[in-house]
């Protein structure tokens, strides 16, 4: 007997009759399991084993609440800067592992997470793939990320696209350390399998395109006539802190602060406002000086992080204490709150855009 068809077998509950014979019992419970035995050699298993476990009545997230501290994060991020190069590393990224994940680089069932560094006079080299990206950028000043032939310079707080296929380097004229959050689609791309990835040639884009020009044109208003209305990704490259920021001052002022949520923006595509991306979604946040979030629960697992001040975040039995740059996570359908003791900024993403075009997102408010 294979250890799986043991397992089915343990697991076996017989309905007995009301009127069998105590031994009929053991016979029905052997005969399964013979018969769970006999079957997997034609690759068949039986659905009544395990019905329940493969159809929850709720969903039961694999993964744990967790925090990275940033001072942890970037002290580890700079010891590895001493032991490989941007070069050699291709992407120099400390992978954000879920606990009870480890080994699967994912921080949720669906999204990936890393740290990336970039030190001043690195490029990691273009490339590109199937999977989508964005990036928080954390710390450091004028470093670039180049996208689609846009030269994108970093500041902290800006939300940074690289849809799926778009070519994409990343450099540091700077003369200091760029630190950022990387969350990409990674495992759903490859629960789809269908990740393909290339690399060039050089090592850098020819970036035609300057810091900015996409939301310039894109990000005010008007459209260039004629912009294609049917991207399935926002055509803007960075969201910069610098334009969102102050709508949030805005929502505040005016009292549009949600009771879960705070004063908070969606990342949209300005074309027709549906999500920045089509598999990653994010929002950026302001808790009020003395907010004190009311639970909410939703099917997406989100990752936060913390852009300004610093509270407390209570996910079921665990309370999560954050400050500047540290990243968090809320498994998926987690009761969650926020309080801030101070005005604060939380920035965070998720996979709802994919449960939404699926039709199976849900929201317990
Ligand atoms: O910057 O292209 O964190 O390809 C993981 C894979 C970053 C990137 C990551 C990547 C990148």
């Amino acid at each position: 007997m294979t250890l799986a068809s043991a397992n089915r077998a343990a697991k076996a509950k017989p309905q007995q009759k009301m009127n069998a014979r105590p031994d009929a019992k053991h016979n029905i419970k052997g005969s399964r399991a013979a018969f769970y035995d006999k079957i997997e050699k034609y690759d068949l298993a039986p659905l009544w084993e395990v019905l329940k476990d493969i159809v929850g009545k709720e969903p039961k997230s694999r993964c744990v609440p967790a925090i990275w501290k940033y001072k942890d994060v970037r002290r580890l991020m700079l010891e590895a800067g001493d032991i490989i190069t941007a070069e050699e590393a291709e992407r120099r990224v400390l992978v954000l592992e879920n606990p009870a994940l480890h080994g699967e680089s994912r921080i949720t069932n669906s999204l990936f997470a890393g740290i990336q560094m970039i030190l001043p006079g690195e490029v990691a080299q273009v490339h590109q793939h199937s999977a989508s990206a964005i990036r928080f950028v954390l710390d450091g000043e004028g470093a670039y990320t180049a996208v689609e032939g846009e030269k994108a310079l970093m500041s902290p707080g800006d939300f940074i696209l690289t849809p799926n296929w778009a070519p994409h380097d990343h450099g540091n004229h700077s003369g200091k350390a760029m630190l950022w959050l990387d969350v990409l689609d990674v495992p759903t791309i490859n629960h789809f399998e269908t990740s393909f990835a290339k690399h060039f040639d050089e090592t850098m884009q020819n970036t035609a395109r300057g810091d900015g020009d996409s939301l310039a044109r894109y990000g005010s208003g008007v459209l260039p006539d004629g912009a294609p209305i049917h991207l399935k990704r926002s055509p803007v490259i960075n969201y910069t802190y610098a334009r969102t920021r102050p709508i949030l001052e805005r929502l505040r002022k005016s009292g549009d602060v949600n009771r879960y949520h705070g004063a908070r923006v969606r990342y949209a595509n300005p074309i027709n406002g549906s999500w920045a991306l089509p598999t990653m979604g994010a929002h950026l946040a302001l808790l009020p000086k003395g907010f004190k979030g009311e639970p909410y629960r939703s099917t997406d697992g989100s990752i936060f992080v913390c852009a300004e001040g610093g509270g407390v975040t209570k996910i079921e039995d665990r309370t999560i204490e954050w400050g500047p740059n540290d990243v968090f996570i809320v498994p998926s359908w987690k009761r969650y709150s926020h309080q801030a003791g101070k005005e604060s900024v939380l920035f965070s993403i998720s996979d709802r855009p994919m449960q939404e075009a699926l039709g199976i997102w849900r929201e317990d408010a």
